[in-house]
């Protein structure tokens, strides 16, 4: 049995999209204050997503999501060869280039700097997470899926990185992959369960 911490609309998702994609049982628990003890006590970074497994806390989004997909075989991951490698590479890609450049916008408001510092440090950084989306949809322009020919876990976290309402400018191969990805059944019933309203693909 698993139980998910999230924060509604958090890289979390990702992983409770997957979680729906497996079609296992499992707890989902909104931790949007993440500074509880009792979570604390679980994760003491007090970050979303945390997996239970048979009660031992495992972090880490990417690691979540490729043991997962490992553990119930799912398609969302290829197993072996050159298809593996580029699901790997593109779900590493969304997890360790695209999420922390995103939320070093989100770190600026607690930094306590100056608000002219904020304003040049928040261009400089948006320029940054432009520059990679825009690697996404160069990519999209060659593939239909971040991956390759089939969809894997890097499009569902890409997916879910799109709709976190920073300012950036999607082109339209991007927003093809985020309008199929959001329509899957997995996907709708996670944002229905965090309550959250998917914009991005508009
Ligand atoms: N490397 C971690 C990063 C996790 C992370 O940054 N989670 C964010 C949500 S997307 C979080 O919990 N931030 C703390 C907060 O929102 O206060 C992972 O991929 O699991």
């Amino acid at each position: 049995m698993y139980t998910l911490y999230y924060k509604p609309g958090a890289c979390s998702m990702a992983v409770h999209v997957v979680l729906n994609e497996l079609g296992v049982p499992f707890k989902a628990i909104n931790q949007t204050d993440l500074k509880d003890p009792e979570f604390m006590k679980l994760n003491p970074r007090g970050q979303v997503p945390l997996l239970v497994v048979d009660n031992e806390p495992v972090k880490e989004g990417a690691a979540l999501i490729t043991w997962l997909l490992d553990e119930h075989k799912s398609p969302l991951l290829p197993t072996s060869g050159l298809e593996r490698a580029k699901a790997l590479e593109w779900l590493m890609w969304c997890n360790a280039s695209l999420h922390p450049a995103c939320s070093r916008i989100f770190g600026l408001s607690k930094m306590g700097l100056d608000a002219e510092i904020t304003e040049t440090l928040n261009k400089a950084f948006s320029a940054q997470v432009q520059v990679l989306w825009d690697e996404a949809e160069a990519r999209l322009g060659t593939t239909k899926y971040l991956a390759g020919d089939s969809v894997t876990a890097a499009d569902i976290l890409l997916t879910v990185i799109a709709n976190w309402g920073l300012p950036r400018t999607l082109g339209p191969n991007v927003k093809r992959l985020i309008a199929e990805i959001s329509r899957r059944p997995s996907y709708q019933k996670a944002l229905q369960a965090e309550g959250v309203e998917y914009k991005a693909a508009a």
